[in-house]
C-alpha cells in the first residue's frame, strides 16, 4: 500500500517511523511519504492560509497549494487513490472503515489546520479521488495530523505481514462488535489481587464461556449503544443465558434490554 499525508507540520508524523508502522515501511509493505503543504505555495512568505469570506472566526487553509499538493501525489496507478480528510464534520472512523481502507492501493491524507479548507479543495478532489472526510470522534483537535496517526497505525497493522501473529487480529475489540474479555498474567496473586480461578481451572469450555460473559458484561456496562446493533442471530444456549442474566434477550435476531425489576432481571 502507498500512503501519502500533506501537511503544514510534517514532523507531526514523525511517530510513524517507529514499531510496527515503521517496521512495515522498512519492509516494504507500506510506502509512506509525508509532503509539506509550504512547499507548493509559490509566494515569499509560503502562505497556506487567509480570511474567511462571510466572515467569523479564524483563517481557512486556501485553495491552491491543496490543488497543487494532490496533483503531486497522485500520479500513476490503476484506481482512483482515496483521499481522507480528517475533520470533526466527517463520518465516524471505525474498526469496519479500517478494513475497507486497507485494501486500497493508494490512501491520501489531507490534515486541515485553523477552521478547515476552502470547500472547493474537496470537491475538485472528486474528479480525482474517492473523497472521504472522517472523523475520529465527536471531539475537537488543533489538526488532522493526530487523527492520521491513529488511522495510519490502525489501517496499518491490517496490512498482511504488519502483525506478527494474524490471530491476534481476529479476537479483537470490535471486530465481532463486542468488546474485549479482561486478560491477566502472572502472579495469580497479586497485592491482594486474584486471578479469577476459572483461569486457572485448565477447563477450556468454561474458561471462552467466562471470556464470552466478561465481554457481554463488560459491552452493557461500557457500551451499552453496542448492544442495540449486536447480531444476535446466532447465539448459542450459554451466551443466551449470559446475556438473559444480563437483562437482554433475544428478539428477531436482536438485543432486547428488559424492563429494570422485570422477570430474570
Ligand atoms: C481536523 N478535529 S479531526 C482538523 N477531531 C481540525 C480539527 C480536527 C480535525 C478533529
Amino acid at each position: 500500500m502507498r500512503i501519502d499525508v500533506v501537511s503544514i507540520f510534517p514532523e507531526y508524523l514523525a511517530p510513524l517511523e517507529l514499531s510496527l508502522i515503521g517496521k512495515a515501511r522498512q519492509d516494504g509493505i507500506l510506502q509512506l511519504n509525508v509532503h509539506d503543504l509550504r512547499s507548493f505555495t509559490t509566494d515569499k512568505h509560503r502562505t497556506v492560509d487567509d480570511t474567511p469570506y462571510g466572515g467569523g472566526a479564524g483563517m481557512v487553509m486556501k485553495p491552491e497549494p491543496w490543488a497543487q499538493a494532490l496533483e503531486a501525489v497522485s500520479q500513476g496507478g490503476a484506481s482512483k487513490p482515496v483521499l481522507i480528510v480528517p475533520s470533526p464534520a466527517g463520518e465516524r472512523f471505525t474498526q469496519a472503515l479500517a478494513y475497507e481502507l486497507a485494501e486500497e492501493q493508494q490512501l491520501v491524507f489531507a490534515c486541515g489546520r485553523y477552521e478547515g479548507i476552502d470547500e472547493r479543495v474537496i470537491d475538485w478532489a472528486r474528479e480525482h479521488f474517492t473523497v472521504r472526510p472522517v472523523s475520529l470522534g465527536d471531539y475537537v483537535l488543533n489538526g488532522g495530523e493526530v487523527a492520521v496517526l491513529a488511522m495510519v497505525e490502525a489501517i496499518g497493522r491490517l496490512l498482511p505481514g504488519v502483525v506478527g501473529n494474524p490471530e491476534s487480529l481476529i479476537e479483537e475489540s470490535h471486530s465481532d462488535g463486542l468488546l474485549e474479555y479482561p486478560v491477566y498474567t502472572k502472579p495469580s496473586s497479586w497485592r491482594e489481587h486474584e486471578v479469577p480461578a476459572v483461569l486457572l481451572s485448565g477447563n477450556h469450555g468454561k474458561i471462552a464461556q467466562w471470556r464470552r460473559h466478561e465481554q457481554f458484561r463488560r459491552t452493557v456496562e461500557r457500551r451499552p449503544d453496542l448492544m442495540d446493533t449486536f447480531d444476535a442471530g446466532q447465539l448459542s444456549r450459554a451466551d443466551r443465558n449470559a446475556l438473559a442474566e444480563l437483562g437482554y434477550d433475544v428478539v428477531g435476531g436482536r438485543l432486547r434490554k428488559r424492563p429494570e425489576g422485570g422477570p430474570q432481571g
